[in-house]
């Protein structure tokens, strides 16, 4: 392939003319093609160093050229410089946005195009795919343009429902499914995911397809959880969604994952194809391509989501914060007035805290702080909102619990945690008490403020500390 070998692609014969002498002149070997097939024919036989051509031209114009010869892992290499008729801004746009390398407006004078084809030829560039089959004639050419054109109108489709997705608002799982269900209306898989790794838990939506059994499914989430590196201990925020009435099997090693590039957190798009051959063939390469703006969507999401819970969740225990859920309960107490449910309150505050700050360190009193609202979370219902309320004070709100419940329940919460030995991020353990007040609405009328509630419930909790500690009042 020689450097001075230039292809000249221009349908007016006059002009097609002037080039070839100008770049002859200049001691370039030129080739010259009247239309884009037939230029795309030379460019593949012959890959010349440069190719210049024209854009309007008939057959095939100079767009669908560049297309090609980018696509081409033949021609891929080639430098194009293009010639736009009036230095028209949107062609110069579209002809470098279809790849082209460079751009002469036709005003230019032949010094100008010898430097820029001389520019061109000089560059260094990678070496060519061996072996790729050439087309052997304009109609092969325009064939093999409409099949990518196809190609990438089905994929610009599939990224327009994507961003469609994206653009509403909606929370992480409800983003993913609806981002699942498009990627799953192009490629056969028996089950596709998305998983999320963020330090301290993980998000994995799945989305079966007709005829998986629910076992298979979890064989699948299994393979899907081991390719998402996460950390030991880490919640596992699952939701599945499709046809949950199939019975039939899929292999969990057929699993293919692509990494899912987010700024805030590690994420995987993981699927298991129902033909292995056939998803290498074809629907890798638009996975590939849909990634970008998976990955866009996705952390969108995922932000969004994390910006919610940092408003309402305490940091430190992933609790709600004090505000959170202290309109929980205001919400929790107006559904009970409106359809007559009892509703208690825990307020629950830990034992000699301070000494344990004392004497193990803070570091040692925030992860002591972290084990019992997992002991919170663990021992109450999952419906059963609780929050920290101080320091080391929480507030569980129990709707359409009677006192006798909240005590009972205050009571499972108190054992629970004097029997968990917390692990102290130094090595060791330790044990931990609460006191425990609880407070009924009932016990204050019929339209109970919340505050009046919680300061009921508190001084509970003073009873429990001056009785000595680690036991529930009344
Ligand atoms: P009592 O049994 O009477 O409740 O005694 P106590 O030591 O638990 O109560 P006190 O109110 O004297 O001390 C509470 C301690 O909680 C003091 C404060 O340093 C600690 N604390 C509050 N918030 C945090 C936190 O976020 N991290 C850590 N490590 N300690 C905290
Ligand atoms: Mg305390
Ligand atoms: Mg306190």
């Amino acid at each position: 392939m020689s450097r001075r070998r230039v292809l000249v692609v221009d349908d007016s014969d006059v002009t097609r003319t002037l080039l070839v002498r100008t770049l002859e002149r200049a001691g370039f070997d030129v080739l010259a093609a009247p239309d884009g097939a037939q230029g795309a024919v030379t460019a593949l036989r012959e890959l010349p160093a440069v190719v210049v051509t024209d854009l309007e031209m008939p057959l095939m114009d100079g767009y669908q050229m560049l297309r090609l010869l980018k696509n081409e892992p033949a021609s891929a290499h080639i430098p194009v410089l293009i010639l736009t008729s009036h230095g028209e801004a949107p062609s110069r746009y579209w002809g470098l946005q279809t790849g082209a390398d460079a751009y002469l407006t036709k005003d230019y004078d032949s010094a100008e195009l010898v430097a820029a084809v001389t520019r061109l030829a000089e560059q260094e560039r990678p070496a060519p795919a061996p072996d790729a089959a050439v087309p052997a004639s304009p109609i092969e050419v325009l064939a093999r343009v409409a099949r990518q054109l196809d190609a990438n109108l089905l994929r610009a489709t599939v990224v327009n429902s994507l961003l469609e997705q994206g653009l509403r608002p909606d929370d992480l799982h409800g983003t993913a499914r609806a981002a699942l269900e498009v990627i799953g209306r192009v490629v056969d898989a028996h089950v596709l995911a998305i998983g999320i790794s963020a330090p301290e838990s993980v998000t994995l939506d799945v989305l079966l397809s007709k005829g998986v059994s629910l076992s298979a499914m979890e064989r699948c989430t299994h393979a899907i959880l081991a390719a998402l590196e996460f950390q030991p201990g880490a919640d596992i925020d699952a939701s599945v969604s499709g046809d949950r009435d199939g019975e039939g099997d899929v292999d969990p090693a057929t699993i293919v994952s692509f990494p899912l590039r987010l700024r805030s957190a590690a994420g995987t798009l993981a699927l298991f194809p129902r033909d292995a051959a056939q998803f290498a063939a074809i629907s890798r390469s638009l996975i590939e391509s849909l990634e970008p703006h998976l990955a866009m969507v996705i952390e969108n999401a995922h932000l969004a989501d994390r910006l919610q819970e940092l408003s309402t969740h305490d940091g430190l225990t992933r609790a709600l914060n004090h505000r959170a859920i202290h309109e929980r309960l205001t919400e929790e107490l107006e559904r009970g007035r409106r359809y007559h449910h009892a509703l208690s309150v825990i307020l629950c505050d830990l034992d000699f805290f301070k000494r344990v700050n004392d004497t193990h360190g803070h570091l040692a009193g925030d992860a002591v702080l972290r084990a019992v609202a997992s002991t919170l979370r663990r021992t109450l219902r999952s419906s059963d909102p609780f929050g920290r309320y101080g320091g080391e004070e929480f507030l569980v709100v129990l709707s359409e619990t009677s006192l006798e419940a909240g005590r009972s329940t205050a009571e499972r919460l108190r054992r629970a945690l004097a029997d968990h030995r917390v692990a102290l991020p130094g090595g060791g353990g330790l044990k931990v008490t609460a006191s425990f007040g609880v407070a009924a609405a009932n016990e204050l009328g019929d339209d109970p403020s919340s505050e009046a509630l919680v300061s009921l419930a508190d001084r509970r909790l003073y009873e429990a500390k001056a009785a000595g500690r680690d036991c529930v009042r009344p």
